[in-house]
């Protein structure tokens, strides 16, 4: 009966260890089936671009880090794409202030119509008016997780769809959005109305895209893609609009033993960069995104959103690995 006892006692833990997020062998599943090969992503080198963006200062617009920055990400996907795109745009910020902003587009097979978009913000926000010391509202971020984490695994991306190139029908847009994050800060905010002052550098590209008439077959967006133990529930907005997108991207990430992280819940409805994608430019587009669950929300979001402590140090390459695996290996079966 002891013996019994013991035996059951080791499978359950063996099965309980099978349910971690680790990457397994059954990453190659699906793509067995449709006879592709998933090139290697490498989750410390997308960590390195983060710290790259990171290292130059918060990159807000005006700042000579965001100039920096700006021309790194251009001459760094000069490197590995077919083509890029800098899109230099004018706009106002939420208290009617003029500013400059400008989006980044990097592409592969730019002549082929079936197209798939990958999107984040660069720039990092002015103001952490969401860290509990009041003292630091004022204060830029350094962005690692808004922001930077998602341009980071694009970065990454680029270097391995140039050593391993994407099918010929098949092309590939990596979209650096600017003025994400310039919105409303908390002691200005005087309406419920303020929506719009956020997403500045997409809602400018998703109603002047950098190619006249451009369309694409589905988006995704990356936002707060880098923390450990991330939680990503079905961002409210991304299943209403674009569920079969988010369907396709949670069902490979179950796939590959992601279910910690890809949760199949609903999460909250967030007003981001994928909206105007999907509403403007007419382009389904789903946004994964770190929401935080019902206990300890001092926001939705992650829980160090809007701080000065949203810097390197909240950065987990294997998240960045994460994520990177199932981006390569949705699209790489498209
Ligand atoms: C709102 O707070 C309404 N939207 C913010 C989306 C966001 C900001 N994502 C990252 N930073
Ligand atoms: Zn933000």
């Amino acid at each position: 009966m002891r013996k019994l006892f013991m035996i059951l006692a080791v499978a359950v833990a063996l099965v309980s260890c099978g349910s971690d997020d680790s990457p397994k062998q059954t990453t190659g599943q699906k793509a067995e089936k449709k006879k592709v090969v998933v090139p290697a992503f490498d989750g410390t080198a997308a960590y390195g671009y983060v710290k790259q963006q990171c290292d130059f200062g918060p990159r807000v617009p005006g700042a000579k880090a965001h100039q920096d920055c700006a021309a790194w990400l251009v001459a760094t996907l000069r490197d590995f794409c077919d083509t890029v795109y800098e899109q230099d745009f004018m706009t106002r910020i939420y208290n009617g202030e003029g500013v400059e902003g400008k989006n980044i587009i990097g592409s592969f097979n730019p002549n082929a119509k079936k197209r798939i978009i990958v999107a984040a913000h660069w720039d990092s926000r002015p103001f952490a008016d969401n860290d509990p010391d009041e003292s630091n509202w004022h204060k830029p971020i350094d962005g690692a997780n808004d922001g930077a984490s998602g341009c980071g695994i694009m970065l990454e991306m680029a270097k391995v769809m140039k050593a391993n190139r994407i099918d010929d029908h098949l092309g590939v847009d990596l979209i650096f959005f600017d003025l994400e994050d310039y919105g409303t800060p908390k002691w200005d905010e005087t309406t419920q109305h303020d929506d719009m002052a956020w997403g500045l550098g997409s809602q400018y590209w998703s109603k002047k895209p950098h190619i006249s008439g451009y369309k694409a077959y589905f988006g995704i967006l990356l936002d707060m893609v880098g923390a450990s133990n991330p939680r990503f529930p079905k961002e409210y907005y991304s299943q209403r609009d674009a569920a079969w997108v988010l369907n396709k991207v949670w069902r490979t990430a179950r796939e590959m033993g992601y279910t910690q992280s890809f949760i199949n819940e609903i999460g909250d409805p967030i007003n981001d960069d994928h909206i105007y994608m999907t509403h403007y430019a007419g382009i389904p587009t789903i946004d994964i995104i770190h929401l935080n669950g019902d206990d300890d929300r001092t926001s939705c979001f992650y829980p160090y959103w809007h701080t000065v402590n949203d810097n390197i140090d909240q950065i987990d390459a294997k998240t960045l690995q994460m994520v990177g695996n199932v981006l390569m290996t949705v699209i790489y079966n498209e």
